[in-house]
């Protein structure tokens, strides 16, 4: 990290302005400072801008009593050295102004206060100096900001990055994907009122004058079972409720739809058709626009909307029963419009929804479906329906973006990772089970890569470096995924078994292969007793983040793979003649496998979201809960590894140009070597040989004190010279 960053030269720029205002400093029109309040309690008041800064960097209650200074005085955004760590407000902030974003643009990461905008920006540089592909990864829990996070980010190189007209097209088209996605793949949750139900990496590729002219979007394991059934207080995709309340009249009549979600099976799981965040009428005209945006046709918008009206019809469908038992279907009028809009035979799709095909002596045989498996049968064809509508809807938007000119084959990219965040509900399921894995993977990377590209400059450097005690979270990864004895492994042994397989019968397995595993927990203990807290169904995983239970119901049918095709695959339509199948474990396990090696072809920096409270609530700093936060993503690990040796460190060339003004010899040019010049300088400045070490290019610096007391010389040499503020520096955030 930069010494810059930690005393933070507030240039004249206006970019001062803003934290300076919360300094208490004013400012006059052209950003140059008349009063100031000391750096000491500036410090005192709004904590610090980097978490190095801190005296006593080892104390959680300090870190914590430093974000909550900040987060008090708004200032949301903090930096473990290169990491930034952001908390949501919860309201909406003056900070993401055009303005704002011309402040960060091409300024040196650490001179101006924290932002998402600096991430962005420095990961931009990066690329374009540096010729190399950069990644932004965003985590942190659900709710915790990372969609918000990974929409600034976007909207900063859209605003910023070099334009032409078919650039502008590609700007438009990357930023109108998100309302499109969202609306598709987004819900509302207990967590978070907009929660991200997919998984999505995109990559923003640039060229060679730096103008994006491309992106393309990898999406992880959609939240399918949300279709069909959902949690009290939650909602199905936001679409839905898009469609019957903003949908135009003559619309809806085609699609024989109602203006009232109330009248759909698939829509009063929840009981919540409305929530006061959302406005699902005046989205349903963004998402409107911006499916034409992307060049979707009118005919493709209308195909896609019939596929979300038979969804909804789909789950109106009722069964009766036979005295055999066999279920028929009692409900006509929906079976009409599933016909006309799907193209299909409306007695094909009445025989699909009540028989299933078995193969028996070579030959196929059709055999009736009981009431049960008949109405699993229909919430299985909703899921996996709107499944590929949603994987249809990604590629497509990919067709949008890909860029067109074969100029631009050697694009530099930008990729954004923003996936599903660790959640924890009273009932968790095999999609979370999917969703948490996927965040511990994501913290393994994150341990790796911040750990190791401390170890590598440390060598570069040719400083001795001492390893940092952490929770290494492979454990975990190894526990899920392992070959053989992982449970992805034995999920896809039972899911292959022909026989008795069951969702019991993995559970068992479960037991015998990893019962005595340090971070799983099942019902039965080895002694052979049970245990009381735990349902029969569940099984717990003692995840980086905290525990979670898992029930079991339902899991080997969600990771069963491809299902037999029925005779829906007939049909017209090419979206639904696209094979309907269900996802395996297996093939997420593989697809971020994938996702990993990509992240790592690339210079990663980090985003790290917390959320300050469970009750979306603005101002309120819930100190239990960000303690947790701060735990489990690693944040004081992180710190420890940061300062492990040195806390700040900087080039030559850049700590002479700063403080060169505080030693005789080296003012007002230093003649010889650069490392010459800064042993002169430090040597005047009283450093003692502990507090500092001199690499092959930087210098190291052992204790924030000694910066501070080196910048506050600069300060007390300013004010004697009785210098105008407006073209040196100073402030201490
Ligand atoms: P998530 O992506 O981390 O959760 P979001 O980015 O959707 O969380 O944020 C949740 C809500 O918090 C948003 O809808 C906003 O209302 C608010 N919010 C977040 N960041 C900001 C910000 N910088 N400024 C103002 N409000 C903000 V999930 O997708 O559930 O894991 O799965
Ligand atoms: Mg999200």
């Amino acid at each position: 990290m930069d010494l810059g960053n930690i005393c933070g030269l507030v240039r004249k720029t206006q970019a001062s302005i803003v934290e300076n205002r919360f300094l208490g400093k004013r400012i006059d029109d052209d950003g140059v400072r008349i009063t100031m309040e000391s750096a000491l309690t500036a410090r005192d008041r709004v904590g610090v801008q980097d978490f190095v800064l801190l005296e006593n960097h080892t104390s959680e209650a300090a870190f914590i009593e430093n974000l909550r200074k900040r987060f008090k005085e708004n200032l949301i955004y903090t930096y473990i050295g290169s990491v930034l760590v952001s908390v949501n407000p919860y309201k909406d902030l003056e900070i993401y102004t055009k303005n704002h974003m011309e402040r960060y643009r091409g300024i040196n990461f650490y001179e101006v206060s924290p932002h998402i905008y600096a991430v962005s920006d420095n990961s931009y540089r990066s690329m374009r100096t540096e010729r190399r592909d950069q990644c932004i990864l965003i985590s942190g829990e659900s709710g915790a900001g990372k969609t918000e996070a990974s929409k600034k980010i976007l909207q900063y190189y859209a605003v910023t990055c070099p334009a032409s007209d078919q650039v502008e097209t590609v700007k438009d088209r990357l930023l109108q994907s998100n309302p499109v996605l969202e609306a598709f793949g987004n819900a509302k949750t207990l967590r978070n009122d907009n929660s991200s139900r997919f998984g999505k990496y995109m990559d923003i590729q640039f060229d060679f004058k730096g103008a994006p002219v491309g992106g393309h979007i990898l999406n992880y394991l959609l939240e399918k079972s949300r279709v069909v059934h959902q949690n009290h207080g939650e909602r199905n995709f936001h679409i839905f409720y898009q469609l019957i309340e903003g949908g135009e009249e003559d619309l809806l009549r085609r699609l024989g739809l109602e203006r009232n979600p109330q009248q759909y099976q698939y829509l009063v799981k929840g009981n919540c058709p409305k929530v006061s965040s959302i406005n699902d009428r005046s989205d349903w005209k963004v998402v409107r626009k911006a499916l034409s945006v992307i060049g979707f046709s009118e005919d493709e918008v209308e195909e896609l909307l019939n596929i979300i009206a038979s969804v909804l019809h789909l789950g109106n469908i009722q069964y009766g029963g036979e005295d055999s038992g066999n279920a028929y279907i009692t409900t006509d009028t929906q079976i009409k419009y599933l016909a006309r809009l799907l193209g299909v035979d409306g007695l094909v799709l009445k025989e699909a929804l009540t028989h299933k095909k078995i193969i028996a002596k070579g030959e196929e045989l059709k055999s009736p479906l009981n009431l049960e498996q008949a109405s699993s049968a229909r919430d299985a064809l909703s899921k996996a329906v709107y499944g590929r509508t949603f994987t249809w809807l990604v590629n497509k938007i990919n067709v949008s973006l890909a860029y067109k000119d074969e100029t631009y084959k050697n694009a530099s990219v930008i990729g954004l990772l923003d996936i599903y965040g660790f959640e924890v509900f009273q009932h968790n399921s095999f999609e979370q089970f999917c969703i948490n894995y996927c965040n511990e993977k994501l913290q393994q990377l994150f341990i790796e890569l911040t750990l190791k590209s401390e170890q590598d400059e440390y060598e570069a450097e040719g400083i001795t470096w001492e390893p940092v005690q952490y929770f290494n979270n492979k454990i975990i990864c190894d526990l899920v995924e392992e070959k053989f004895k992982g449970i992805i492994s034995i999920l896809d042994e039972e899911c292959l078994r022909p026989g008795d397989a069951s969702d019991i019968t993995f559970l068992e397995k479960l037991e015998n292969t990893v019962g005595g595993h340090a971070h799983l927990t099942t019902h039965k203990l080895t002694d052979g007793k049970t245990r009381k807290v735990m349902g029969r169904e569940e099984f717990r995983l003692l995840h980086y983040a905290g525990e979670v239970n898992y029930n079991v119901n339902g899991v080997l049918a969600s990771s069963r793979p491809p299902c037999s095709s029925t005779s829906l695959a007939r049909c017209s339509l090419f979206l639904l003649s696209l094979c309907l199948c269900l996802q395996a474990a297996t093939q997420f396990k593989t697809s971020l496998a994938k996702l990993m090696e990509i992240l790592m072809s690339k210079e990663p920096s980090y985003v790290r979201c917390i959320k300050p409270n469970d009750a979306k609530q603005a101002g309120r700093f819930d100190e239990v809960l960000i303690r947790h936060q701060v735990k489990y993503l690693g944040l004081m690990e992180n710190l420890r590894v940061r300062r492990a040796g040195f806390a700040y460190r900087r080039h030559y060339e850049t700590f002479l140009q700063r403080y060169k003004s505080l030693c005789p010899e080296t003012w007002p040019s230093w003649q010889g070597k650069l490392a010459d010049g800064v042993s002169t300088l430090v040597k005047h400045l009283g450093y003692k040989p502990e507090e500092y070490k001199l690499g092959r290019s930087k210098i190291f610096i052992r204790f924030p004190k000694t910066l501070f007391a080196t910048e506050d010389a600069l300060e007390t040499r300013k004010h004697s010279l009785g210098e105008r503020e407006s073209h040196v520096s100073h402030a201490v955030v």
